[in-house]
């Protein structure tokens, strides 16, 4: 069942993975196990990119089968909760369009109990500081995904400390380390999703 979906995602068969997910799940299948193959699916993608055996196009639709495999599973892995513990600004850097990964981040962050407000993908400075200002905000959470990004990164969290308001900021994604995350001053790093709606309830405890 499991090697259904990893072999859908990797051949980004988008139209059937809805069914494998449902399938997956029919047949007792844990959602994180269905979640953790897609991954690492999209792992596999990553490895073929760099070799050269795919190009963009190919993984691109092998994202867009990930997406609709997301969404069928994401009622089964975010509680949704109602938003009690605060509001969680999230964002891709400038200059990096990944956005699968922050989408998960916000999904279980947002069944942690906060409310998303999801800036999208390659977000400027100037977007991410505004909008962290909203009332409520508790958390700006950044994702960089290409070792290229995470100069946006740093950036992004220099202007935030500059703007000397009162939440926290997080940040994460496949390049970023712990001690990347020291260097450039940010609250928190956490390597996966649901690492990090644990967290953002820490943050704000
Ligand atoms: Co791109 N891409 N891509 N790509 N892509 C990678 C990242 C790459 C590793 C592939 C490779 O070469 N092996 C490589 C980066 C190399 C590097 O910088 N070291 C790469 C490259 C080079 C590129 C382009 C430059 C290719 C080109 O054009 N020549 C280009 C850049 C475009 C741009 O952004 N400006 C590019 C484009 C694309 C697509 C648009 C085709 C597509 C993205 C579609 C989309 O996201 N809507 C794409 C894809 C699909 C990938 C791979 C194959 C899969 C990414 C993914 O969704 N993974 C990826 C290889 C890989 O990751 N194995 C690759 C699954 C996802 C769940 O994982 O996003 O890592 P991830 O998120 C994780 C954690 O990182 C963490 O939690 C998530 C899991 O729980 N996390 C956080 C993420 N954000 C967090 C924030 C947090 C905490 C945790 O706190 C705030």
């Amino acid at each position: 069942m499991l090697n259904k979906v990893h072999d859908l995602v990797i051949r980004g068969k988008a139209r059937l993975i809805t069914g494998a997910v449902a399938e997956a799940l029919e047949n007792g299948c844990a959602p994180g196990d269905i979640l953790s193959t897609m991954i690492a699916a999209m792992d596999v993608v990553g490895d073929r990119f760099q070799n050269g055996e795919i190009f963009v196009p190919e993984m691109l639709i092998a994202a867009k089968a990930m997406k609709k495999g997301v969404e069928e599973l994401k009622p089964h892995l975010a509680a949704g909760a109602a938003g009690a513990l605060g509001k969680v600004v999230i964002g891709t850097v400038a200059g990096d369009l990944h956005d699968i990964g922050k989408n998960l981040v916000a999904m279980m962050i947002e069944s942690a109990g906060f409310e998303i407000i999801d800036l999208g993908v390659d977000v400027p400075v100037e977007k991410f500081v505004p909008a962290a200002r909203a009332e409520g905000v508790m958390i700006v959470a950044c994702s960089a995904l290409l070792t290229t990004t995470m100069p946006a990164l740093e950036a992004t969290v220099a202007a935030l400390r500059a703007d000397g308001r009162d939440y926290r900021i997080m940040v994460g994604g496949a390049p970023i380390t712990q001690e990347f995350a020291d260097k450039i001053g940010a609250d928190a790093f956490t390597a996966d999703a649901a690492a990090a709606a644990k967290k953002a309830r820490e943050l704000v405890a």
